[in-house]
């Protein structure tokens, strides 16, 4: 055999292997951003308001499945006249497909809300609360409280015994 033949059959397996990583996705396990927004309306309902993000009763209460711009008005991420529930420990920082869940909505008798409406059940990691309000009072799906929010305060992460628990929680203004 020639050294050129040799060297172009060299070229030709290098392409094939190539060619065979290229066709393996990076992150093939993760579903795309998409494909997590019509799981989470399918089952929860909702409506899809940007190519990051579910909104439920007009805007009271909405889900980013992708960290938001941080704007000024915000404290990590959570806009102003607002309780966040974050996936992830820190915020979701350096954790660019964590999800944050946007809550408005608090009553001075103590509003009921439930995580497990909106696809974040057993997911809370960490949380932040840029709102006035009394206390937010949040329970596992068996009626054991975890942990108590105040006004304007916020938690990088609930610990390990309180990790991935919450499923519902009264507000009360
Ligand atoms: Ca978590």
């Amino acid at each position: 055999m020639s050294r050129r033949f040799i060297s172009l059959v060299a070229m030709v397996i290098g392409a094939i292997l190539a060619a065979a990583f290229q066709a393996v996705p990076a992150n093939a396990a993760a579903p795309s951003v998409q494909a997590q927004i019509d799981a989470i309306t399918a089952e929860h309902g909702g409506q899809q308001t940007s190519a990051t993000q579910v909104t439920w009763r007009g805007g009271a209460v909405v889900l980013d499945l992708v960290a938001p711009d941080r704007a000024l008005a915000s404290v990590e991420g959570c806009p102003s006249n607002a309780y966040c529930f974050y996936e992830h420990q820190n915020f979701n920082h350096n954790k660019p497909n964590g999800r944050m869940l946007t809550f408005r909505d608090c009553t001075t008798a103590g509003l009921r809300q439930n995580l497990t409406d909106y696809g974040f059940q057993d997911k809370t990691t960490s949380w932040v609360v840029n709102k006035s309000l009394r206390l937010v009072d949040v329970f596992t799906g068996t009626n054991t409280r975890l942990w108590q929010e105040r006004a304007h305060s916020k938690s990088s992460n609930v610990g390990t015994a309180d990790n991935d628990k919450a499923d519902w929680f009264r507000c009360y203004l």
